[in-house]
């Protein structure tokens, strides 16, 4: 027979599934739906090992399910706006419109030549206006809901990308993108109140028993639940009694997560960005120092504040707060090690049993009292006592449990009206506003009579206007279009601006899943009907890098369209699947390292099957994958066996095959169904999935009687070819064509195993006698009771250890063990 040839075998097949629209997904009622989806890509120009990677995992879950008889729906589509497009414009005077649908055409070609199971009626690229409308559409919703609102608000801004970015695209005080040190800046910015999900993103998790432990600990990590306390304490200006009037006094609120310590608060820390500084500014003696250390802090990341060992403060001098709880008075400073932004900016400083207090008590000369006594003896001057104990210099809590005054010092707070019980979270509201061009235009205009109206929904939607200029200033590009920017007040039809902001484009891809469901619906984001029929996705499979921001965003917006009505389900995605990453020589990818392996070559060279296979067998899915060319060519090798089978099952053989011969191999390959069955479905472990079934190749080369044997080796390699066909889809179906299949392999059920005959012959039983294990006997599979006593019987071994005693307990576990008892 001919060589394996790929490239011709993969266009074929390729050509053959799209005119057959084998993978349109079409909604049944009544038949089982299977959603798998992939993270959609960036169009970045080139599909690189880790798309390969993703898209392989997802097509292997798609085929196999279809195969199962469900109903499957495999969309792909392409996360198109963001900023790379407009620094490509800017550097070389290229529309990013014109820029992305380039890398967009270039990059379906490459996914195409993969021959993944996509339903391409489906595709979306979220900077088409059909896309955004919705985006838009959603936003006002979420408007009238109450959901979005507009604040000035110190942000984080990326002097290189020069544009705002949110908490979560921070990391360590650099650009998430770009790795440029963050500034901060006081801006006009829009934001969704994801806040106001916080607690049922957290109980959410209940549902999602099958996403990886990892992701939903990061997440709760991200949302940051905190239980504790608001406590207020009075500040007084002026040192002397006549100072201290009563109109000066102020009310300092603190959040802390130990009320238990409140006798031992010391000192009192504002954020240096805390409003009483501005409000004691006229008191405060040193105030020059202080706001030169309040610009020093400008310069600085959350991270940075809070990680760095040096715990930099300055006192407020001529200010005092007094110790609710005591009496006494305390010394107020502002240091940057704590926030603003969270809880309330403000601390009760308790040295003695928190470290950074500790730490920064040291340095200023502060008194350090404990007040929770551990089991062991501790000297707080020397380090905080962090652990649970009993309360001391408590006054009336003295000798209280710790854990138990958490409660009692809250409640005895609230009752005297200076505190109560909170819970604080770290999530943030959802920053979502950006000053560039390339994203979803924000839909509201500014009128000078009507302050902030929504945009008509029959106008929607706002389309990015082409008259722009990219001059990479940090305002907003579209504040240079005089047709963008001028309207009237779709109110009072006064003269108005537009909004020029554009939103995230982590809001794209917060809901795409559920465009896919109806993705050409023009009057609707989504058919109701339809996406209910679709949702929730059985599984999902994307890099963990998601974890935090793309995965708490898409939950977050679902849940808000099922308040708008617009959806039934909680929780969008059901099971969640992270891919590791994909190394060459065990570091990643990428183009500053030069060692990227190309998808093209790869596939061009030995076809999509043999990239496909390697990346599925080198390694369970989600961990890491170290590229190896040895690797390869083993999969090619292996791919081109498969191929040559077909030469050894047509082959006349003059023997009679065994029929022992036969029911080993029958048997061989029941138990491949049933293990690659398993290791797809249950524990996505592909790569043994795909080792049992080289075993069963194996197996069938070694098998010595070919054509006369009642079929049986042909139905074996029909076996082979089915198994095969999630991994290596274009080789299954050439061979499938040509040794008779019916109709498109990818569409042909999934084979089915007979427990039956999984069974072996015989089994070896081992013999307990009086609790030790005394011998082994040869019994045929599932043997009753009565020829297990024969054998024993006859073993002479056995005879000889029974011999002169009483056997008063027989018990035979059937195809396990037997159990004698004797006196
Ligand atoms: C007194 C105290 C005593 C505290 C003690 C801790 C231990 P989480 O768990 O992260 O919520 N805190 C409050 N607001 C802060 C801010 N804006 N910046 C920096 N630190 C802040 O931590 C809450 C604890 O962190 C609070 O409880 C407060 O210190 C501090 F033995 O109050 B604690
Ligand atoms: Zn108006």
């Amino acid at each position: 027979m001919s060589d394996y040839n790929h490239g011709e075998v993969e266009k074929k097949w390729q050509k053959k599934w799209a005119d057959d629209n084998i993978f349109r997904a079409v909604e049944r009622e009544g038949k089982e739906k299977y959603y798998c989806l992939v993270m959609l890509p960036y169009p970045s120009g080139n599909l690189h090992m880790g798309h390969v990677r993703n898209y392989g995992i997802g097509d292997v879950f798609a085929r196999f399910h279809k195969m199962k008889g469900k109903n499957v729906i495999h969309p792909i589509g392409w996360d198109a706006f963001g900023l790379p497009a407009e620094n490509a414009a800017i550097k070389n005077k290229i529309h990013p419109a014109k820029w992305t649908k380039q890398n967009i055409a270039r990059m379906r070609e490459q996914l195409k030549t993969l021959g993944i199971s996509y339903d391409w009626d489906r595709e979306i690229a979220t900077c088409d206006p059909e896309y955004y409308k919705w985006n838009q559409w959603i936003f006002i919703k979420m408007w009238e809901k109450g959901l979005v609102f507009k604040k000035k608000a110190n942000v984080n801004w990326c002097p290189s990308c020069n544009t705002v970015l949110a908490n979560e695209q921070v990391s360590e005080g650099k650009c998430w993108r770009c790795s440029s040190v963050t500034e901060r800046k006081d801006l006009e910015q829009w934001f969704i109140k994801i806040t106001d999900y916080a607690d049922e993103l957290l109980e959410g998790h209940k549902e999602l028993s099958g996403w990886p432990e990892q992701v939903l600990s990061m997440q709760k990590n991200w949302i940051g639940k905190s239980y504790g306390a608001e406590v207020d304490f009075k500040v007084q200006a002026g040192s002397s009694k006549d100072e201290r009037t009563s109109k000066d006094t102020k009310t300092l609120k603190i959040f802390t997560t130990r009320p238990d310590t409140l006798f031992g608060a010391t000192f009192m820390v504002v954020a240096p960005e805390h409003e009483i500084i501005h409000e004691l500014e006229n008191k405060i003696k040193n105030i020059g120092e202080v706001a030169k250390y309040i610009e020093a802090t400008e310069a600085k990341s959350n991270i940075e504040r809070s990680q760095s060992k040096e715990k930099t403060g300055v006192k407020l001098e001529g200010v005092e707060a007094v110790n609710p709880v005591t009496g006494k008075l305390i010394p107020i400073f502002t240091a940057d090690y704590v926030l603003t932004g969270y809880g309330t900016g403000a601390i009760m400083a308790v040295p003695a049993h928190d470290q950074r207090d500790h730490d920064f008590a040291k340095k200023h000369n502060i008194p350090i009292v404990e007040v929770i006594k551990g089991s062991e003896p501790f000297d707080v001057q020397e380090k905080a006592y962090e652990g649970e104990g009993v309360l001391v210099n408590s006054g009336e809590f003295n000798g209280v449990k710790s854990t138990d005054a958490f409660k009692i010092v809250s409640e005895w707070v609230q009752k005297r009206g200076f505190g109560k019980k909170t819970i604080n979270f770290k999530l943030k509201d959802w920053l979502i506003s950006r000053q560039r061009y390339w994203g979803t235009p924000i839909p509201f205009i500014h009128c000078p009579k009507c302050a902030t109206v929504p945009v008509n929904e029959k106008d929607l939607p706002i389309t990015l206007p082409e008259d722009v200029e990219f001059t990479g200033s940090g305002e907003s590009p579209l504040k240079t279009s005089k047709s963008f920017l001028n309207v009237k007040c779709p109110k009072c039809g006064a003269n108005a601006q537009r909004e020029t902001d554009t939103m995230d484009t982590f809001v794209d891809s917060s809901w795409y899943f559920a465009r896919y469901c109806d993705a050409h619906n023009d009057s609707a984001p989504f058919d109701g009907k339809k996406l209910n029929y679709w949702m929730p996705v059985n599984q999902y499979i994307g890099g963990i890098e998601h974890a935090c921001m793309h995965l708490i965003y898409s939950r977050f917006w679902y849940k808000v369209l099922r308040d708008l009505g617009l959806a039934r389900d909680n929780e969008p995605f059901t099971n969640l699947l992270t891919q590791g990453m994909v190394t060459l020589g065990g570091s990643a990818m990428s183009k500053s390292r030069g060692n990227i392996v190309s998808p093209d070559e790869i596939v061009e060279k030995y076809g999509a099957d043999t990239a496909r296979l390697f990346i599925l067998f080198a390694a369970p899915p989600q961990k890491q994958l170290d590229w190896s060319s040895d690797g390869v060519e083993g999969c090619w090798r292996f791919i081109n066996r498969i191929w040559r089978l077909q030469d050894v099952v047509n082959t006349k053989s003059t023997n009679a095959a065994a029929d022992k011969d036969k029911a080993d191999l029958l048997r061989i390959m029941h138990k491949t169904i049933k293990k690659v069955t398993g290791d797809i479905e249950k524990e996505f472990q592909f790569n043994t999935a795909i080792s049992s079934v080289m075993e069963l190749v194996n197996a069938l080369y070694s098998y010595k009687f070919h054509s006369n044997d009642g079929g049986v080796s042909k139905e074996v390699y029909k076996t082979i070819i089915l198994l095969m066909t999630p991994f290596t889809p274009h080789l299954c179906e050439e061979i499938w064509s040509q040794i008779g299949g019916k109709g498109c392999i990818s569409a042909a059920p999934w084979p089915v195993y007979d427990e039956k005959m999984i069974k072996e012959d015989s089994v070896e039983l081992p013999v307990q006698i009086n609790g030790k294990i005394k011998a082994k006997i040869t019994a045929a599979a599932d043997a009753s009771q009565e020829d297990v006593e024969k054998i024993i019987n006859s073993d002479e071994k056995i005879l000889q250890q029974l011999k002169d005693k009483q056997v008063v307990k027989f018990i035979y576990v059937k195809n396990k063990i037997v159990t004698i008892v004797v006196k």
